[in-house]
């Protein structure tokens, strides 16, 4: 990928983190809890059900070396899926959006 078209898509993935509810639902599959174990279970490069910030840099985003900005919003995203902080994504925190949401839900 070049720079110009990741430095858009790094900021729409910032911006969606952002917001609880992605504006582009519409684009984007349905979240549910299968698909996003499937999710973690693929950014979990050495399956020992963490995910950490290397983990998420390398499949989640497409930073290119040096890129700190890109870096920099990768990391925002983690820290907010990191709910208890301790550098490490766990399945449970990964689904805790999903599971919130549905729960709203009538
Ligand atoms: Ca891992
Ligand atoms: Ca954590």
């Amino acid at each position: 990928m070049k720079i110009a078209t990741i430095v858009p898509v790094c900021g729409l993935l910032w911006f969606w983190s952002v917001l609880a509810a992605p504006p582009a639902l519409a684009l984007t599959p349905l979240r549910t809890v299968e698909s996003q174990t499937s999710l973690f279970r693929t950014m979990d490069a050495n399956r020992d059900g963490r995910v950490t910030f290397e983990e998420y840099l390398a499949k989640k985003w497409s930073c290119q070396p040096g890129d700190q900005r890109c870096r920099d919003l990768a990391r925002k995203t983690f820290q907010k899926l990191d709910i208890n902080g301790d550098g490490i994504i766990t399945l449970e925190e990964y689904l805790a959006p999903v599971k919130a949401r549905s729960k709203a839900k009538p």
